[in-house]
Order: C-alpha cells, then sequence, then structure tokens
C-alpha cells in the first residue's frame, strides 16, 4: 500500500460515543441503540479514510473504552475477578469502571501522550486463549464497505510490558505462552481475507525492555517475536508498528531481520538517519510516518516530501502514513468558526491529516507536479507562521533572555518557612483543602447561560461570588485553618488560563478522548505568552474580603499548562514552559500585593511529560523544576508558596519534587499509602506536606478514625511542624454532602491528633 494513517479517534466528531455510552450505564440506552451508533462511527471512519484516498485503511481502532482493555480480551487475560459479570459488554464495562463489588483495572498514561488507558493484570495463573471477536467483526464490517481494510492489534511485546503483575512474575517472561495466541489470531485474519496486519509496538521506542543486565535487550525481544511470527504457517503480511519516537537502528534491525513484510517508524519523533543505518530494510515496505499524529500543526509538505525522498533509496517501497494514531489530536477543523485566517493556516486536525497524507504520497509515487496547488497553498499558508506579529513578541523574547538564577531561587528554606509562620500563626497540623469545590449545577447553569447571552457578565460574575460566599461560609463552620474560594468561575484548570493569556488559543469542538468517555479540549499555544491583565486577583481578594483565615491564591503551573495544552513546534518546550512561568509569576507578585499571603501552583502534570528514554530525562526535570521556579520565585519570604501533585506515581521524579522547593506540598498518596512521605525524607526534603488523607475519587465518606490513623502513620515520616491535613486532590466532582461530611472528619481528626502531636 502507498497511503495510510496509524489508526483514528473514536469517539465521534461530536463525542456521539459518549453520549451513547453513558446513556446505556443509565440504562436509558440499550445495547442494540449503543451497537448502532458504534457501526455507524466506525462505518463513517471507514468511508472517510476510504475517500481520503487511503488504499489500506485501519480497522479495529474502535473500542467501547481502551484498546488495552480490547487486547486484554482478545488474548483471553482479563483479570479474573471479571468473569463473575455473565454479561460480555457488562462484563468489559465493569473491568473499565468497576462496580460496587469489583475494583476497575488500574488506569495509567498511555506513553507521553495524555490518553489514559487500562492496565491489563497478569499472573503466573493467566492462561491465554485468543478471542479474535471484535477484530474479525470489524474486518468483515469494513470489507463489506469495500473498504482495503487492515486489521491493527496491539503487539505482544507492547501488550505485555505495559501489563502488571499480580503476583511479582514477569509479564514479558510469559512471552511464549503468549506468542501461539498470536498465531493462531494471524491464521484467524488470514482465513477471514485480510491481506494485512497492523502490530503496534510503540514500547520499542521506550527504555521500559531490557533495563538490567539479566533480561534480554529490546532488540533481541523483538527479534525473537517477529521472527517466530513471521513464520507463522498463515498469515498476513505484517506491518510491525513503531511509534512516538526512535526505535534506535538496532531494534529496527533487529525486526527488519525477520521475515515481516513492512516496518513503521515515526519520523517525526524519530529520524530518518536511523532508518538509513539499517541495510536489512531492502526488503521492506517501509510505512513513514511523516505526518504529526499527535499535533495540530499543518504539515511542511516540502520538508516531508523531502524526507520522503532520502528514504526511498534505504527500502523496498516507502508508503505515506501519520507518525502514529491520530487518537490524539481533534476531528477536524471545519466547526472551529473562531479561528483567524493566519491560525486556521496553521493547523490540521485529523481531516486535514488525511489528506495531507495523500497528498504526500500523490507526490512521492506520481510526482509533485501532479499536487503541486496543495503544495503551494500549504507553503502560503504557512509562509504567515513565520511573521505573524503573536509568534515573536519582543518584549517577551527580551524577558526571556535576561532571565538569570537569581530569579529562580527563593534563598535558604527554613528562613522562609519561620517567617511565613510568624505572618500566618497557623496551628500545628493545619488543615486546607486542595483548590476546587463541587462544581455545582447552578454554576453549571451560570456558564451555560452566559455563554447563550441568557445573562451578562455581570450577572455571571455575581452569582459566582454568591458561590464563593458558600463556600466561604462552609469552610468557616467546619474550621478549617487555610481557605479557598473554590474555583466556581472555572471551567478547567488549563483552559481557564488559556483563555485569558495571548498566544493561546481555544477550540470551540477540539475534543481528545483523555480516557473511556472522557474528553478534554487541550488549548493551542500557538504564540508567544502575554498576560494582558491578572487572572486570578479580583476573585481571590472578594473571597479573602469574607474572611480573617488566610484565602490561597491557586494558579496552574507551567509545566501543567504545556502538558495539557498542545504546543508549538517552532521552540524548545522550554522557551514555551519559561513564557507561561513569566505569567505565572507576574500573577504571583499581583496576588501577593493584594494581601494574598498563600499561593499555590498545581503541577499535576509535572510527571507528565516525562520524556520515554531515561537519557532525555535529566534535561526535562532541570528546565520543568526551572520554569516553576521562575514562576514561583518573584514574591517576598512571607509569602508561602503550595504545590499539588496528584496522578502519578512519583517516585521516579521525587527529586524533582523537592528542587520545586515549594513550602508546602500536597500530594496524592491514597494508592501508595505514605510511600512518598518516605521518598521524600531519603533526599532530605525538608518543606510542608500535605499528604491526601482521604481519596477524593470515591464518593464514600471517610471516618474520623480512618483519617486520624492516616495522620498519625503519616506522622512517624514527618514532624507535625512540617505535616498539612488535606484531602488528596481537588473536591469538584464530588457532591456538597459528601464534602461537608468529609470535611468535618477531617477537621476532627486534626484536633484529635494534635495534642499527641504537640507533645
Ligand atoms: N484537565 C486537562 N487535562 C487533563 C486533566 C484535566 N488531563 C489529565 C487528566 N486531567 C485527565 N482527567 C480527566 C478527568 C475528567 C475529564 C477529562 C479528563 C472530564 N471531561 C468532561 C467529559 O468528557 O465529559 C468534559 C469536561 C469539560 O466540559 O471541559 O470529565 O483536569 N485539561
Ligand atoms: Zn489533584
Amino acid at each position: 500500500f502507498t497511503a495510510t494513517v496509524g489508526g483514528t479517534a473514536r469517539i465521534g466528531a461530536n463525542r456521539e460515543l459518549k453520549r451513547a455510552v453513558e446513556g446505556y450505564w443509565k440504562g436509558q440506552t440499550d445495547r442494540s441503540s449503543l451497537e448502532a451508533v458504534a457501526a455507524s462511527l466506525r462505518g463513517e471512519t471507514s468511508r472517510q479514510l476510504r475517500d481520503a484516498g487511503f488504499d489500506s485503511v485501519p480497522v479495529n481502532t474502535f473500542s467501547y473504552y481502551d484498546q488495552m482493555l480490547d487486547t486484554a480480551i482478545m488474548l483471553g487475560a482479563l483479570a479474573p475477578r471479571f468473569a463473575a459479570v455473565e454479561d460480555d459488554l457488562d462484563r468489559y464495562f465493569a473491568a473499565a469502571r468497576g462496580t460496587a463489588e469489583l475494583t476497575p483495572l488500574e488506569m495509567t498514561k498511555w506513553f507521553d501522550t495524555n490518553y489514559h488507558y487500562l492496565v491489563p493484570e497478569l499472573s503466573a495463573q493467566t492462561q491465554f486463549s485468543l478471542d479474535a471477536t471484535k477484530v474479525l467483526a470489524e474486518y468483515a464490517e469494513a470489507a463489506n464497505l469495500g473498504v482495503a481494510a487492515r486489521p491493527v492489534v496491539i503487539g505482544p511485546i507492547t501488550f505485555l510490558a505495559l501489563a502488571k503483575s499480580t503476583d511479582d512474575t514477569d509479564p514479558l517472561g510469559r512471552i511464549d505462552d503468549l506468542l501461539p495466541v498470536y498465531e493462531e489470531l494471524l491464521g484467524a485474519l488470514a482465513q477471514a481475507g485480510a491481506e494485512w496486519v497492523q502490530i503496534d509496538e510503540p514500547v520499542l521506542v521506550t527504555d521500559i525492555i531490557g533495563d538490567d543486565a539479566e533480561t534480554s535487550t529490546a532488540a533481541e525481544v523483538a527479534g525473537s517475536v517477529y521472527a517466530r511470527l513471521s513464520a507463522a504457517a498463515q498469515r498476513p503480511a505484517l506491518f510491525v508498528n513503531t511509534y512516538f519516537g526512535d526505535p534506535g537502528a538496532d531494534v529496527l534491525a533487529a525486526v527488519a531481520g525477520t521475515g515481516v513484510e513492512a516496518i513503521g517508524v515515526d519520523l517525526v519523533y524519530g529520524s530518518a538517519d536511523t532508518v538509513a543505518a539499517v541495510p536489512a530494510l531492502a526488503d521492506k515496505l517501509l510505512v513513514a510516518g511523516v505526518v504529526n499524529g499527535r499535533n495540530i500543526w499543518r504539515t511542511d509538505l516540502d520538508k516531508a516530501l523531502a524526507t520522503l525522498g532520502t528514504l526511498l533509496g534505504s527500502a523496498r517501497a516507502v508508503a505515506v502514513s501519520t507518525s502514529c494514531s491520530t487518537l490524539h489530536v481533534p476531528y477536524s477543523l471545519a466547526p472551529e468558526t473562531e479561528l483567524d485566517d493566519n491560525l486556521r493556516g496553521w493547523l490540521a486536525f485529523a481531516a486535514e491529516k488525511f489528506a495531507e497524507v495523500a497528498t504526500l504520497a500523490a507526490a512521492l509515487h506520481r510526482g509533485r507536479d501532479t499536487v503541486a496547488d496543495a503544495f503551494e497553498a500549504s507553503a502560503a499558508a504557512l509562509a504567515t507562521r513565520a511573521t505573524d506579529p503573536r509568534v515573536h513578541v519582543d518584549a517577551v523574547r527580551e524577558r526571556l533572555a535576561a532571565i538569570t538564577d537569581d530569579q529562580l531561587s527563593r534563598g535558604e528554606s527554613a528562613g522562609r518557612l519561620a517567617a511565613q509562620q510568624d505572618r500566618l500563626g497557623l496551628p500545628l497540623l493545619p488543615t486546607t483543602t486542595i483548590g476546587s469545590y463541587p462544581q455545582t449545577s447552578a454554576i453549571r447553569n451560570a456558564r451555560a447561560a452566559l455563554r447563550k447571552g441568557e445573562i451578562d457578565e455581570a450577572e455571571y460574575n455575581s452569582r459566582m461570588r454568591a458561590e464563593i460566599d458558600a463556600v466561604i461560609t462552609l469552610q468557616e463552620e467546619l474550621g478549617l485553618d487555610v481557605l479557598v474560594h473554590g474555583e466556581p468561575e472555572r471551567n478547567d484548570m488549563v483552559q481557564y488560563f488559556a483563555e485569558q493569556l495571548d498566544g493561546f488559543f481555544a477550540t470551540q469542538n477540539g475534543w481528545v478522548q483523555s480516557y473511556g468517555t472522557r474528553c478534554v479540549r487541550p488549548p493551542i499555544l500557538f504564540g508567544d505568552v502575554v498576560r494582558q491583565a491578572p487572572m486570578t486577583v479580583d476573585w481571590i481578594t472578594y473571597a479573602q474580603s469574607k474572611t480573617e483565615k488566610p484565602v490561597k491564591g491557586m494558579l496552574t503551573g507551567p509545566v501543567t499548562i504545556l502538558a495539557w495544552s498542545f504546543v508549538r513546534d517552532d521552540q524548545p518546550e522550554k522557551d514555551s514552559a519559561n513564557q507561561i512561568a513569566l505569567a505565572i509569576r507576574d500573577e504571583t507578585v499581583d496576588l501577593e500585593a493584594a494581601g494574598i499571603g498563600i499561593i499555590q501552583v498545581d503541577e499535576p502534570a509535572l510527571r507528565e511529560l516525562l520524556p520515554l528514554r531515561d537519557a532525555d530525562k535529566p534535561a526535562y526535570l532541570r528546565w520543568a523544576v526551572d520554569a516553576f521556579r521562575l514562576s514561583t520565585a518573584g514574591i517576598e519570604d512571607t509569602t508561602q508558596i503550595h504545590t499539588h501533585l496528584c496522578y502519578s506515581e512519583f517516585g521516579e521524579v521525587i527529586g524533582a519534587i523537592a528542587d520545586l522547593d515549594a513550602d508546602v506540598t500536597s500530594i496524592e498518596a491514597a494508592r501508595s499509602a505514605m510511600e512518598v512521605l518516605d521518598d521524600l525524607n531519603a533526599i532530605g526534603f525538608a518543606n510542608g506536606v500535605g499528604p491526601g488523607v482521604y481519596d477524593i475519587h470515591s464518593p464514600r465518606v471517610p471516618s474520623t478514625d480512618e483519617i486520624t490513623a492516616s495522620l498519625q502513620a503519616a506522622l512517624k515520616a514527618v514532624p507535625a511542624q512540617r505535616l498539612w491535613v488535606n484531602p488528596d486532590c481537588g473536591l469538584k466532582t464530588r457532591g456538597n454532602e459528601e464534602v461537608t461530611a468529609s470535611l468535618r472528619n477531617l477537621v476532627e481528626a486534626a484536633k484529635a491528633v494534635r495534642p499527641a502531636a504537640n507533645a
């Protein structure tokens, strides 16, 4: 084949699948209506790809929830506790979301994307067996539409490497038990008429495999797995796809040394030099991912064509593709009516990327002059990017160039903490919350009414102020020590800031699946970042005017704003991070000047941008930490900086957390119990810390005894002078009643523990 895409989104251009699945969960949609919505979305996608001119179309890229869960089921490797659920679809959703009796599979980030997958659970007891129902049905469905369908499955190496063991056996050690199931799958696909099968092995671009001397290297594993699968008696042509980075010449050579027919490489995040270094590719079809599948920039077609040209000598043939599945970008630019012409011209969402792939394939195989118009239109649109005044703002550039080490440091922390305590006069084990309070229907209705023009800005603001009044009153009644305003005015902790900062564009319909039925609309960072006016000061000072207790100013940190946006590709991420950091820094200075004594700068995504390769991690952590420090070191010693981290296992970045040098760090520690505290101690962290003492992700109200026990455990690791008492995350997804009851118990527990802690 000559033109394709690694995979596509499936939630629907208008999130049709989200609505259908959530309706099914609520009992409002029956199974057959749900299946009809799913089939219609699959059909639409297949036809769209065929009509784009692709001569090979990925199928089995649909999912009701997650592709790793689908794969676990295909391989007979669903955790045994879900067998109790009779109906297959309900069993599937039970694994995804849990039931009253069953804990769901754990969820974690899919490589360095913002997609989250369900982690398969394996043990020595797992008996792999093939269930090819889904892949065969989706193949047949597309083949019936007259599409050149190519089934896509997650490969055995990636599946095992990303699974977790429930009994300390190494999942990858099960590879020899798993391969017969893949061989059987290949036979079934061939039998069904599939000409090609795509086997995804993104794990081959990471250092996850073979990181110690006893285990085989990624190249060894890949070589032996694909030697075996390519020797299968009956099979389609094999297309082994790598993406999200560079597999390296050793891995590529190992796969190319087997009998597979095609190999996919990511030429946006990987390098064409690697391909050139592998002679064994000479008899393979090289599937060249030159169109970025995970960022939203229009492709420089001439540059991509030049890259494709250099590959021609390295392979038997070259097919054009995206660097990875377009799961990670919105469907189409068409609904974005608020884009100006310049910016629109710089962008390509999934639909526009399909056209780029087709244009490049035509240019490569039939000559550039057959599609010269498309090349010229593209070049003309991109030309304005270099000269648009929003992309280079001199004042921002000058400020960035003048950053000194001094601006990254607040000086020695012990003296600072003492000065803050003098000012704040907080009790031992101060109680606080992370920032957000329940987003009530009154709040959502007000936001919708403002959007529809039913109420004006003034009415909206007064309704939000009423919400703040209620949250402050509640916190005073509960007896919390450090209050928050509750964030009623914020839709999302990143979008709220992106909407106010120049250089960002917030899409109207740019939904991207985050996990299951949940989506986000990442803002697009396209220009230099300018804060035109304070973003939070009015809300925070209003809240502070209602109470004698300290109210925390609430900001999102530069790394998290960057991690949850589509980022510029025309400058290092570090520069983008520092530009955002300067805007946040200005906000902290304004909050301080307005009399706010505590400012929280959240960095839940600190770990999320961690590079896939070990060698790249230290440099990332350096600039990420520096950006946070730049954003928080512009204030006086007497102003206390808090940060909040969640969503991740922090082991790998614990040193960076300490380097942030926040005065107080609240951290989600529910799952890893109090392990984080021990880790922080081990590296000599001496600032304040608030390990989450209860899990806000569950509606259950924790008892006072439970929280007391949790605090007593924490006091074994942290002296009372440094320990804070807080839930493990913001409260916006919870209801008022649970929140009130939980926080009442939290305050009571802190009071119960204080006397002993004082002694
Ligand atoms: N904001 C942004 N990105 C994020 C998170 C966030 N990425 C990581 C993590 N948090 C992902 N978690 C979620 C949690 C909830 C939802 C999405 C991602 C969610 N979305 C709503 C939905 O799909 O119905 C839509 C929300 C909206 O209307 O804006 O519930 O917190 N930027
Ligand atoms: Zn959190």
